[in-house]
């Protein structure tokens, strides 16, 4: 009898260690539901790749008022090497424009880095972000980052079908080519292991969101498009979306009162 309950027990085990030994193919991945999940990548290039699972994307409100693009469209004032630049609809960026130093997110010990690139000058005070909030039990993870004109191009187009081909619509939520900060390789959307590392507005309502509210701008890392502020960037509240400017501008920002946007205007 004791036997045949050793067997039985034996067998369970091999089958159990069966099963947490089975890997996923790469582009698959469990999320909280034990669901799995594909991820479609949008575009891949040799630097930066963009990805969106729809399933996963909590899709930001389209509703409210935004401004539109200008007519008088111009070149931006500043160099795409400044870390002041005014990125937005009336200021656009040479399509050219690529910044010459992307590294991988990774060397800032930043979780998923391994996948999307950022300017080598911003990567010290990315790894005193992550450390610090590593501390505070707070596990952050980049889920998007540098972005070409190409990519964001395609990006754009993934959000026009989307919204079956409503431009107001996705003119609230996604940047037009040359209009995206994310050219930069300056900014990156942050997720954490509270929300399975997923994009989206679901973020808003994390520790780690509540955590970067509270201390990003301590590293030079400012919120592109705050809550409330939607009228002044154009765009919908992105919880997730932070652009790095320096530590000492971060702090002159922040002492000022002034979004982002507001204070890049007063200094473009
Ligand atoms: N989602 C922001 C606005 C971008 O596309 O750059
Ligand atoms: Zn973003």
């Amino acid at each position: 009898m004791f036997k045949i309950l050793n067997l039985i027990t034996s067998f369970l085990i091999s089958i159990l260690t069966l099963f947490n030994t089975i890997e996923l193919p790469q582009d698959e991945e469990i999320d909280d539901n034990n669901k799995i999940v594909i991820n479609e990548v949008i575009d891949v290039e040799e630097k930066g790749t963009e990805e969106i699972n729809p399933e996963e994307v909590v899709v930001p409100s389209t509703s409210g008022n935004r401004w539109e693009y200008p007519s008088d469209i111009v070149a931006c004032s500043r160099d795409g090497n400044d870390l002041l630049v005014l990125v937005n609809k009336k200021y656009q960026l040479p399509s050219t424009y690529k910044p010459n130093d992307l590294v991988k997110a990774s060397n800032s010990g930043i979780r998923r880095g391994e996948n999307y690139y950022l300017r080598s000058i911003i990567i010290d005070d990315l790894r005193d972000l992550v450390d610090a909030s590593k501390s505070d039990d707070i596990d952050l993870s980049v889920v998007s980052a540098y972005r070409s004109y190409a990519t964001q191009e395609s990006t754009y187009n993934y959000w026009i079908s989307y919204y079956n081909n409503c431009i107001s619509c996705t003119d609230k939520v996604s940047a037009r080519a040359g209009h995206s900060q994310h050219q930069l390789g300056t900014t990156l959307d942050f997720s954490s292991n509270e929300i399975g590392d997923s994009l989206g507005s679901q973020f808003g309502n994390t520790e780690a969101s509540r955590w970067l509210v509270e201390n990003a701008y301590l590293y030079g890392f400012v919120i592109g498009y705050p809550q409330g502020y939607e009228s002044t960037t154009g765009y919908s509240y992105e919880s997730w979306h932070y652009r790095y400017i320096g530590k000492s501008n971060a702090l002159e920002q922040k002492s000022s009162g002034m979004i982002l946007e507001t204070y890049l205007r007063s200094k473009n």
